[in-house]
């Protein structure tokens, strides 16, 4: 019965479907290929460090590969509804079941795309948690509600707290180690266009290394609740050329500046303590 209901010319009717069904799902490829490097951003920011381009790559790979495997999906579902739906004069179709190729692939197929999603996360992750040897340091301690850097080896001091958002300077094209604390509660040290967020938690030491690529000013807050006046902690980080940051550093290097910085480290050694119930009005130190 089945086989006098197909016409003749069944088979290449079939070769047409497929050379079809082959062309659409080509089309997405062949779309990025002809875009040449120019992904979309999927709403993401491409990051002013080498590791936020890293996660940002990551993340337009991962967007492309949902858009081709939500397309192919997509295309499969409308192939199987029309072509499958049910005509006025057709009987129950033929049932099938245990078509062992069709399980094979659907199952190893995932299992690739799921491992090569690990694959391509670790390698990103691996690169965003190495702390490279650098002989930039910067100590940042986070406190309500406010953010003070300190540089190990020199007398350079900056804090504040709330709308005052203290700059910290860092230098361009070199790494710089981070060394993350909280005096009282958990913060989040988060840098928008360094595509970078990291817990400062009481009696932990976080550590992470940036590589700025270009100077400017960059927008800092924190983005953990962590108290009255969280949505005003701010901070900048201000990124300039690796002899413009010696001789910011070298500007503390006074006795003048010495005293200053004795001074704004007793004072904001009082604001940041968790001892103290009430915290001094702000103070500006050594900068
Ligand atoms: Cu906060």
């Amino acid at each position: 019965m089945e086989s006098t209901a197909l016409p003749p010319q069944g088979a290449p009717i079939r070769k047409r479907r497929t050379r079809r069904l082959r062309l659409i799902a080509a089309l997405p490829i062949a779309a990025l290929v002809l875009s040449g490097c120019t992904l979309p951003k999927f709403g993401a920011v491409a990051g002013d460090t080498s590791t936020s381009r890293s996660v940002f790559h990551l993340w337009q790979w991962f967007s492309v590969a949902a858009v081709i495997i939500g397309g192919f999906t997509f295309a499969l579902i409308l192939w199987a509804a029309f072509r499958y739906r049910r005509k006025s004069d057709s009987a129950i179709p033929r049932q099938v079941q245990y078509h062992l190729p069709a399980e094979v692939m659907y199952t190893i197929i995932p299992i690739l795309v799921i491992v090569g999603l690990f694959a391509a996360t670790l390698v990103v992750e691996n690169k965003e948690v190495s702390n490279p040897k650098t002989s930039v340091n910067v100590n940042v301690l986070a406190f309500q509600w406010g953010w003070k850097f300190t540089y190990p080896g020199s007398y350079a001091l900056v804090y504040g707290q709330t709308t005052q958002s203290p700059e910290m300077v860092i230098p361009a094209g070199e790494n710089v180690h981070i060394n993350l604390r909280s005096s009282d509660v958990i913060h989040g040290f988060y840098v928008h266009d360094f595509n970078f967020s990291r817990f400062a938690q009481p009696g932990v030491l976080n550590q992470f290394t940036f590589n700025a690529s270009k100077t400017g000013t960059f927008f800092g807050q924190c983005t953990q609740l962590c108290g009255l006046y969280h949505s005003l902690m701010f901070f900048k980080v201000k990124v300039v050329t690796p002899a413009a940051y010696q001789t910011w550093l070298n500007s503390f290097n006074t006795p003048a500046g010495i005293a200053a910085y004795k001074a704004a480290n007793n004072a904001s050694t009082q604001q940041t303590s968790t001892h103290v119930k009430s915290k001094p009005t702000y103070s500006k130190g050594a900068h």
